[in-house]
């Protein structure tokens, strides 16, 4: 008798684009082959949880052939590819939402080997399949691409392999500035490992981006680490090899130069929650979804509340990088029915959020993630419930704090960009790390090492004091800190995972 082994799937959904025929089956093989929920990612798409392996095959045929896929979800790939998730804003939006669109299939391995084991496909025998981009041997590592669109970073674009920021000037887009070698991972206790931020290299006009993209990606497969995995990431070529010899080959294999980045500024890298209307007239609601799990919880009933909203809705979905959800391409007389759902399974929960609950993410972790060292997804609501009575105590339960907790030093929710961060180090230990800024554009620090839960509420306390009396107007919490000498400046985009 075999062992019921059970798994996760991840979908890819470039741009995080659900239709609600999609969601239902989504849905349904949430409750019919997982373990009852569905869980939006940090990568803007779904993991199914607790799948068995005889469940395994159907289910990714249902997926399938509602015209998504699970292939390179996973993998020494291009991921799924992330895009701010309101691309309706304005038409220029749209046009750099269709280039993402764009990079994700033409940067997707082609083998059929996927339709073979899993989709029951043609049967391939004779000649080995050619991967025009992967060739023989795929990528050293996982390759990560994102596009934001000032003034928004809401999909962390400096956290990516390879990150684009939109420039739109007068309403048209003009292209895009290349960002290259950001990563969150790390390995506690081995500085040889560490996040590191994206590195501006230049700008290409929209005609230019694919074929620099892929020339990005070729590089990164011939010239990254392929004998240490731990060190086989872009940000680990770039820093091994230096920046310049890098974009000097890039510009080698391409026959042009990248033209001189452009002026862009970023406010943030949260979602906005609540209804925004649209360059068209359309309507798009930003529900948060803690930690992204959609599930039916006493009063909470986010799952059967979604499903309520994909049987009447006319647009779309778009799920966010923060794990949150948005109700897209609502007309205006639609709206009220859609709140009705929305306040009758519980999901206006946002407004009453005090400011850190509304910007908290938290990863995975236990029980599914067999890398976990301590909590994050299950620990985060109790985390929140005991720093909102600090906050609270001070006034400042409306300010907004970045708050990101990950299992471990992995960094699946960015941790490292987070105003507060807790990164596990053991059952119930963090590291806690203070003072990124609010817009994904500095890596927070250590604070207070492999600490409980006591320990780093007692250090938050005289910080939250201080905050209270000494901030400027409109000064976030980590530029506080840096300010204030709390966390001393550091003047490298890359930083130990622990100092
Ligand atoms: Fe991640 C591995 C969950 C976004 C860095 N990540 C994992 C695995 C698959 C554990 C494993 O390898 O056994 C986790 C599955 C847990 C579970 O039970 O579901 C996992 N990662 C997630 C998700 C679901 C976190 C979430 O709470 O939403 C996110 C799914 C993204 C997606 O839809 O594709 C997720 N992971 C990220 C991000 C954030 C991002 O991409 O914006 C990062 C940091 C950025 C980066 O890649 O540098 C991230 N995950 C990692 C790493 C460290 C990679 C590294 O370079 O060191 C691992 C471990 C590994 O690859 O060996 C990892
Ligand atoms: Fe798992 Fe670590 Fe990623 Fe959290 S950060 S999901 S614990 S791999």
């Amino acid at each position: 008798l075999e062992p019921a082994y059970s798994f996760m799937l991840r979908a890819r959904l470039p741009g995080g684009v659900v239709t609600p025929s999609q969601w239902l089956v989504f849905d349904r093989l949430a409750r019919e082959h997982a373990n009852g929920t569905l869980r939006i990612t940090t990568r803007q798409t779904f993991q199914w949880h607790g799948i068995i392996k005889r469940k395994l095959k159907p289910t990714i045929a249902a997926i399938h052939d509602a015209l998504a896929s699970t292939i390179a979800a996973c993998g020494d790939v291009v991921r799924n590819v992330v895009s701010t998730p309101n691309p309706v804003e304005t038409g220029a939006h749209a046009a750099a939402f269709a280039w993402a669109a764009r990079l994700s299939d033409g940067l997707a391995p082609t083998t059929r080997a996927y339709h073979e084991i899993w989709l029951d496909g043609e049967a391939l025998v004779g000649e080995p399949e050619h991967e025009p981009l992967y060739g023989a041997t795929y990528l050293p590592r996982k390759f990560k691409i994102g596009l934001a669109i000032p003034p928004l970073n809401d999909v962390d674009v400096f956290a990516q392999d390879l990150g684009l920021i939109a420039i739109i000037e007068q309403g048209e887009l003009r292209g895009f500035n290349v960002a290259v070698g950001g990563g969150m991972g790390a390995t506690h206790g081995d500085p040889t490992t560490y996040p590191r931020l994206a590195t501006v290299i230049g700008f290409v006009p929209p005609e230019r981006l694919f074929v620099t993209a892929e020339a990005i990606v070729a590089v990164q497969r011939d010239w990254g680490n392929r004998s240490e995995r731990k060190h086989a990431r872009l940000k680990y070529t770039l820093d091994h090899r230096g920046v310049d010899a890098f974009k000097a080959e890039l510009e080698a294999r391409l026959g042009f130069a990248l033209e001189d980045e452009r002026a862009f500024r970023f406010d943030h890298n949260g979602d906005r929650y609540g209804w925004i209307e649209g360059h068209d007239g359309r309507w798009h609601l930003t529900l948060q979804i803690e930690s992204g799990r959609l599930a039916d919880v006493g009063e909470r009933r986010w799952l059967t509340g979604l499903r309520e909203l994909a049987k009447v809705h006319q647009g779309d979905f778009r799920l966010t990088c923060n794990q949150n959800v948005i109700v897209a391409n609502v007309r205006d007389e639609d709206r009220a029915r859609i709140d009705e759902i929305v306040r009758t399974h519980g999901l206006d929960g946002y407004r009453q959020h005090s400011g850190i609950r509304r910007h908290a993410v938290a990863c995975v972790a236990l029980p599914t993630c067999g890398l976990a060292m301590a909590e994050a997804e299950r620990y985060l609501p109790h985390l929140l419930d005991k720093v909102e009575v600090l906050l609270g105590e001070h006034g400042l339960s409306d300010a907004p704090v970045l708050l990101r907790i990950s299992g471990c030093p992995n960094g699946c929710s960015r941790p490292y960009l987070g105003e507060i961060a807790l990164v596990g180090r053991g059952p119930g230990r963090y590291d806690l790390r203070l003072a990124a800024d609010f817009s994904g554009q500095r890596l927070n620090q250590v604070y207070r090492e492999n600490v409980d839960e006591d320990t780093l509420l007692d250090a938050l306390e005289p910080l939250f004091t201080r905050y209270a009396r000494e901030r400027g107007q409109g000064e976030h919490f980590g530029d506080f800190l840096l300010r204030t000498g709390v966390v001393a400046p550091v003047s490298s985009r890359r930083i130990p995972a622990e100092v």
